[in-house]
């Protein structure tokens, strides 16, 4: 196995100068704490900008000895890459863009001159250190050209990226002058990954508006590749807080607060400077709670942290000024001898005062106007080991789709946010523990490790099926020869799929008992003592049994769970513990209450979620959702689940077609072998039968079997054509290994 290569626009390094001497240490940010866990263990390299600008020689051997004992790789970038890529480009256009405040973006060809150089550079720096095997991981905004720079230069890399801020609707994204390039640019990699289902669907909107992609469900095919695009809500290092629960200068920290602080309660805020998180709405907001509520004055302050970040940005140098006039003038206009309503800083602080703040505060106010994730809120919930406290969060923010158990308010309706600050600081203390605890069990389970785990497993997966398989039709020609193949053989197997197979498919499940037509197709072909006729399905057993009971065909139900031998009972073949069934069916009828039309079928090892009869798109948007938070529920369960044909199905990873068929062909002697089949869960049989035999897929030309029909009506007349004598027998076996045609698998 190779190497990981982590590349963001920053390494997670802190860089100190001493005497001209430089020392670097990993930084604790979210990021590296998560990435940590695989960046540190030697067998992953992380690359990208040091921080500072180094135009001698001698200093960058020196740096790149010292950072490369750190298994980092520094991308060295000048000041007016800097400028035009990083706080251009990324900062003046992505951002706002991406962030829904369009206006106030700067489209200038130079930014996104420079973002291609930049972005080269990386690839470059990238393509140095790569080596075949190894597994990327790219991360944010600032580099969504390097995919497609990697996928040109090494086809068969496999490459993850993740976006930690939003990505926009159609609407807004289709306001960039270079949406094609960068569209193309990030559909260079394998696995795409965004905080929330939303930013998600959005890029799937997006490219299939803007470069007529084909998406379905949570998969874009483009350039003949797979990708797959993803929800991983990022979580935090919450040990790391619990943690400094304990540290004793923390505990001194809280000494002096409480010091400070007698008889106020607190309302902290913590942002970096920057527009999108909503710091003038929130003081508005505080303003009105001490307009509208006098009796508060002298009882509560805001404690509010903006820590510096891109000031030299002409928009944040002016959103600065309006902050500091804006809290100005609320303590002139309510402060007393005794009390300042808003306490601000504009700095940063040592994480130990963050953890202090995040214990001793009463409400944590996280109302940004739009955010990715936010981790702040994460770490408030992580740090309250007492339970009590509130957080207000707003709706805005990714976080908001995990931590329901707070108060989310509208972060543009100042007066709902002012209400909110009275409904936290008066909560019961019971309410309190209640949502608190909530939310701190969901914190830990999800915490930074487990997004670790969850993206580069899901990543690691997509080495297999980069190539997309495709099928040949089969015609007139190659179903002669399948025919041929037949009479000649003496003992035949016929594995055969149920729904959208031999019958077609309907949206009422129950609907689609067999008909005349069908049963006579079979009955002749279990006539003949040569064959050995196995109808293979996901269906549950006893629809099954009461379908062909009385016909002397092998029946395998639950796609393996269930086997009835012809004339014989019916067995289970595997014994699983089915507790996760409790976990997940409550969620499931959570989502057939949703969507109207679908139902949750239920069987003995697995749990279906039908939306055949459900409307129009609603179907498959309520489909994405639910496998976005099934995936991430069974992350570390030996679970698998199906996307079949309006179904997406759990069951254990145990159990598959593939699996079925095996024990059948192993030890079966067989001279003539088809398996016929129409949806994911039938790959797995193709992908076994495949050396063997014939495969065939009903709908459509995307498959790992052979050969594809358009409907079951064709493979109906196979089936009843099977039989017929031939005349060009001869002719037809020559020609046939002379064209180009996939494998009909051995004849024995
Ligand atoms: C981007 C996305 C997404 C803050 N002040 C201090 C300090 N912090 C730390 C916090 C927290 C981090 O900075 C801020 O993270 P956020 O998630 O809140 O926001 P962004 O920086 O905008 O991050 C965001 C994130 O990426 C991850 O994907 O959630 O949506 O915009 O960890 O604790 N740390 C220290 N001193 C401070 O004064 N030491």
């Amino acid at each position: 196995m190779g190497k990981t290569i982590i590349i963001s626009n920053r390494l997670p390094v802190k860089i100190a100068v001493k005497d001209g001497n430089y020392t670097f240490q990993a930084s604790e940010g979210g990021l590296a704490t998560g990435l940590g866990s695989i960046y540190k263990n030697g067998n992953s390299v992380w690359l990208g900008w040091p921080g500072l600008f180094v135009d001698n020689e001698q200093q960058k051997k020196e740096i790149d000895k010292k950072l490369e004992a750190l298994n980092l790789h520094p991308v060295y970038l000048t000041n007016e890459e800097i400028n035009q890529y990083y706080e251009g480009f990324s900062n003046e256009i992505l951002w706002p863009v991406f962030h829904y405040m369009s206006t106030y973006a700067r489209y200038e060809n130079s930014y996104w001159e420079y973002y291609n150089v930049v972005n080269k550079k990386f690839c470059d720096a990238f393509l140095k250190i790569y080596q075949p095997g190894d597994v990327v991981w790219i991360h944010d905004y600032h580099l969504l050209l390097l995919p497609k720079m990697i996928r040109t230069a090494q086809p068969l890399a496999t490459i993850g990226f993740f976006q930690h801020i939003p990505f926009p609707s159609f609407e807004l994204f289709r306001l960039l002058p270079w949406r094609a390039e960068l569209l193309e640019g990030l559909l260079g990699a394998d696995l795409i990954g965004f905080h929330t289902y939303d930013d998600a669907r959005h890029f799937l909107g997006a490219s299939s508006h803007i470069l007529s992609v084909k998406s379905s469900l949570n998969t874009v095919l483009h350039d003949d590749r797979k990708i797959v695009v993803e929800s991983f809500p990022m979580g935090i290092d919450d040990k790391k807080f619990i943690g400094l629960t304990n540290d004793k200068e923390v505990l001194q920290h809280i000494e002096h607060l409480k010091n400070s602080f007698t008889n106020v309660r607190l309302i902290l805020t913590i942002d970096r400077l920057d527009y999108s998180k909503g710091i003038l709405q929130r003081l508005q907001a505080f303003d009105l709670l001490l307009e509208n509520r006098p009796d508060w004055r002298e009882k509560v302050s805001l404690y509010m942290i903006v820590v510096p970040s891109r000031d030299t940005v002409a928009m944040y140098k002016e959103l600065r000024n309006e902050i500091d006039k804006l809290v100005g003038n609320i303590n002139a206009r309510h402060r007393t001898n005794t009390w300042t309503p808003i306490n601000y800083f504009y700095r940063s602080y040592p994480i130990e005062m963050l953890s202090a703040l995040y214990q001793f505060a009463d409400v944590c106010l996280v109302t940004p106007m739009r955010d990715g994730m936010n981790l702040v809120c994460k770490e408030f919930v992580a740090s309250r080991v007492s339970h009590d406290g509130v957080l207000i969060l707003s709706e805005m923010a990714g976080a908001a789709k995990e931590l329901i158990d707070s108060i989310i308010v509208n972060p543009n309706n100042i007066v709902e946010i002012s209400h909110a600050m009275l409904a936290a600081l008066n909560m019961p203390a019971t309410e309190q523990q209640r949502r608190m605890k909530q939310m701190q069990e969901l914190v830990s389970k999800y915490n930074v490790h487990h997004w670790v785990e969850t993206f580069m497993h899901r990543l690691n997966e997509m080495e297999k099926p980069r190539q997309v398989e495709v099928s040949k039709y089969l015609n007139f020609f190659t179903g002669q020869y399948i025919r041929n193949r037949y009479v000649r053989a003496k003992k035949r197997l016929l594995l055969l799929d149920y729904d959208g197979t031999l019958v077609n498919f309907a949206t009422d499940i129950n609907a689609v008992s067999p008909d005349k037509e069908l049963l006579d197709i079979l009955q002749d072909l279990v006539n003949d003592e040569g064959n050995k006729v196995v109808i293979i399905s996901g269906r549950q057993h006893t629809t099954m049994e009461e379908w062909f009971g009385n016909m002397a065909v092998d029946m395998v139900a639950e796609h393996g769970v269930w086997l009835k031998k012809a004339g014989g009972n019916w067995e289970e073949t595997i014994q699983f513990n089915v507790d996760w069934k409790k976990q997940l069916l409550p969620i499931l009828k959570v989502y057939s209450d949703r969507a109207p039309g679908s139902f949750v079928e239920e069987k003995s090892h697995s749990l279906a979620w039908h939306y055949r009869g459900v409307e129009g798109g609603i179907g498959e948007f309520r489909a994405n959702e639910l496998m976005g938070n099934i995936r991430y529920l069974i992350a570390d369960q030996p679970l698998h689940m199906l996307q079949g044909n309006k179904v997406i199905e759990i069951k254990s990873s145990e159990i598959n077609k593939g699996k079925a068929a095996l024990a059948y062909i192993t030890g079966g002697h067989y001279n003539f072998i088809i398996a016929i089949g129409d949806d994911v869960t039938d790959e797995d049989m193709f992908k076994v039968v495949r050396p063997f035999g014939i495969t065939v897929k009903i709908g459509t030309n995307k498959s790992a079997a052979a050969f594809h029909f358009n409907n079951s009506k064709e493979a109906r007349a196979l089936l009843r054509n099977l039989p017929s004598k031939l005349l060009i027998t001869k002719i037809l076996d020559k020609l046939i290994h002379i064209l180009p045609y996939p494998s009909f698998g051995r004849e024995g």
